[in-house]
């Protein structure tokens, strides 16, 4: 498979997760949970629940507004307050149409002397127009998007705040990527060269400048929109083709904790994300957990790009099967 193929426009990988993700029922949730033995304390899906609201209330997170730098000032407190070693990367990215977005990198780490690490990340900016909005005349307004950012990072805070209550040995990374989501819509004409069409510019710099030289992880997960209800996560193609085993340990276990009807087996399209570049420039295997809805033409969730990505777009049950999914995952990591 092509990446530079798959990557191209984001309405082909709409259409393909579409075509791919058809019969996404799942009736063979089969796995005995009352079999498997948890190794990861009880994520508490109230409080990941409260670090998406907390976003949220600061309005849309779009780059060079207030909301964004009170946010961003929010999340570095966040991490410090859970005892991570904190590093804010801030860098001037050029978007699309020329301008220059004033965007930081807030990376949390716990044990970072240790050289076996896994990387969670999420974006934390949010969209500045609603371009998938029903309504045309809002298409220029910026997003909430309490599921489209705010929900994995709200998910790995809470990851944060119960790896500092309950210490592991391996090194965790935890980074909130910035300006993922300023691509070029469709209503507008821009001509500027971006590589990746002006999508996941935070984590596109970060694998290119990564906050600790020759950064290395074993395996990356990255969350982006993991609170929608009734979320189905199928196994996105970027992610199968380059950390395969990891999509089915992820797959596997949340299967064992009794979350199979959200982890579908079935292989979902390709989508261009914040994995992508780390794939592309530091070769560090990632997998993406996103949301897929086979009835929407663009394959993602209803609330997608639209003004309606708000609180109640959100389900504590979905941000709760994610985090003790992905919680399970690293603690159960020797
Ligand atoms: C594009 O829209 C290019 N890719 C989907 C990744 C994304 C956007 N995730 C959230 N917003
Ligand atoms: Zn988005």
């Amino acid at each position: 498979m092509n990446f530079k193929h798959i990557i191209l426009s984001c309405f082909m990988i709409g259409f393909f997760a579409c075509s791919c993700g058809k019969n996404t029922s799942n009736n063979n949730q089969t796995a005995s949970t009352q079999d498997y033995q948890k190794v990861s304390p009880e994520l508490n899906a109230d409080s990941a629940y409260h670090f998406v609201d907390n976003q949220v209330a600061f309005g849309p997170r779009v780059p060079n507004t207030q909301a964004h730098k009170e946010c961003g000032d929010y999340l570095l407190e966040q991490l410090t307050k859970f005892g991570a070693n904190v590093i804010e990367q801030k860098a001037d990215l050029k978007a699309y149409d020329g301008t220059i977005l004033h965007a930081r990198n807030i990376i949390g780490s716990y044990n970072p002397e240790n050289p076996k690490r896994i990387l969670l990340f999420a974006h934390w900016d949010s969209r500045p127009y609603a371009d998938r909005d029903p309504d045309s005349n809002l298409h220029n307004t910026p997003i909430l998007g309490a599921n489209d950012g705010a929900s994995g990072v709200g998910v790995l805070l809470e990851i944060a705040r119960q790896i500092q209550a309950n210490p592991l040995e391996i090194g965790i990374d935890i980074i909130f990527f910035d300006a993922e989501d300023y691509g070029q819509p469709d209503f507008i004409k821009a001509s500027n060269e971006t590589t990746y069409g002006g999508w996941t510019l935070g984590s596109e710099y970060w694998s290119k400048n990564p906050h600790v030289p020759n950064y290395k992880a074993k395996y990356g997960i990255l969350l982006d929109m993991v609170g929608g209800t009734d979320a189905k996560f199928l196994k996105e193609a970027i992610s199968v083709q380059s950390a395969r085993g990891v999509v089915e340990k992820i797959w596997s276990t949340a299967r064992s904790l009794g979350y199979g009807r959200y982890f579908i087996d079935k292989n979902g399209g390709g989508v261009h994300d914040d994995h992508v570049p780390i794939i592309d420039n530091l070769k560090i295997p990632c997998v993406d957990i996103i949301q897929f809805d086979s009835n929407m033409n663009h394959g993602f969730g209803w609330y997608w790009h639209t003004s309606r990505d708000d609180m109640d777009a959100i389900s504590k049950e979905t941000l709760k099967a994610v985090g003790q999914t992905v919680l399970e995952v690293i603690y159960k990591e020797k």
